[in-house]
């Protein structure tokens, strides 16, 4: 009787230890892959489509960052008078239904100044080296969208007839434009470009809305430093007027 417990005993331990699963190695936590960098320029022409409109000061400032980083885009003109940036097919695109839009890949970009640091980084030109810079770089960027793109790119579209307001906001607009070119008229005296020693996409998005100053009836000789890092702006390679950039027509490269 003992003998069969035993061995009954036995056989229950090998079926347990059968059943143990195999000692599970301890598996070590995924590691997070850098993001993907892709060539910086050249080659890859089908990276990129820029959607926009050729009036509008935004799409330059998305097409002259390109251009600058000598980088080839594929150009979808989005007509806004016919009210194209509101349609389901373009509003799944771009949630604020405007212009412009960027396509890298499968992704759509929006909001011109996030597309210029979303560039800076990924193309590795214009970028902040440091930290540092890379704030400075974004106060800049949410300075001019704040306080001088809206006066100048509103006053431009009056004089264009896109847009419709009396002489009181007119002249509202006019003294917002001046406060704000007599920042950075105090910045440009200290510095040759809006952020450190060389041109970062801070100068790229505030020359975005200068060069509209002239049609917004602003005269720059009041602002010389701010006249002057123009022209100094304007002698980059890969340089160009929207004219330059932005095709009036769709273009697929
Ligand atoms: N903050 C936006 C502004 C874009 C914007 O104002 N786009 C205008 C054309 S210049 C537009 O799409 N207007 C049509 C609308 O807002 O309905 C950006 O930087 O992308």
């Amino acid at each position: 009787m003992a003998k069969t417990a035993s061995k009954a005993a036995k056989k229950a331990a090998a079926k347990k230890a059968a059943k143990k699963p195999a000692a599970v190695k301890k598996q070590a936590p995924a590691k997070k892959r850098p993001a993907e960098k892709k060539p910086a320029s050249g080659g890859d022409k089908q990276r990129f489509t820029l959607y926009g409109s050729m009036t509008s000061g935004p799409t330059y400032t998305v097409g002259l960052m390109l251009s600058l980083c000598r980088h080839p885009f594929s150009y979808i003109h989005v007509n806004l008078r016919e009210g194209q940036h509101r349609l389901p097919d373009y509003m799944v695109k771009n949630r604020y239904g405007q212009v412009p839009t960027l396509r890298d890949g499968q992704t759509f970009l929006v909001q011109s100044a996030a597309i210029l640091e979303y560039l800076a980084e990924s193309l590795g030109k214009f970028e902040g080296r440091t930290a540092h810079e890379r704030q400075r770089i974004r106060e800049w960027l949410f300075w001019q969208w704040d306080k001088l793109a809206l006066p100048i790119l509103r006053l431009r579209a009056r004089a264009r007839g896109f847009r419709q307001f009396g002489d009181e906001v007119r002249v509202m607009y006019d003294t917002e434009a001046k406060t704000a070119l007599a920042v950075l008229e105090h910045e440009l005296a200290r510095s040759e470009w809006v952020v450190g020693r060389r041109p970062t996409i801070a100068d790229v998005g505030v020359y975005g809305v200068i060069r509209y100053a002239a049609e917004a009836s602003i005269d720059l000789s009041p602002y010389p430093h701010v006249a002057a890092w123009k022209k100094r702006f304007e002698t980059q390679p890969g340089f160009g007027t929207p004219e330059q950039i932005l095709p009036m027509e769709s273009r697929l490269l």
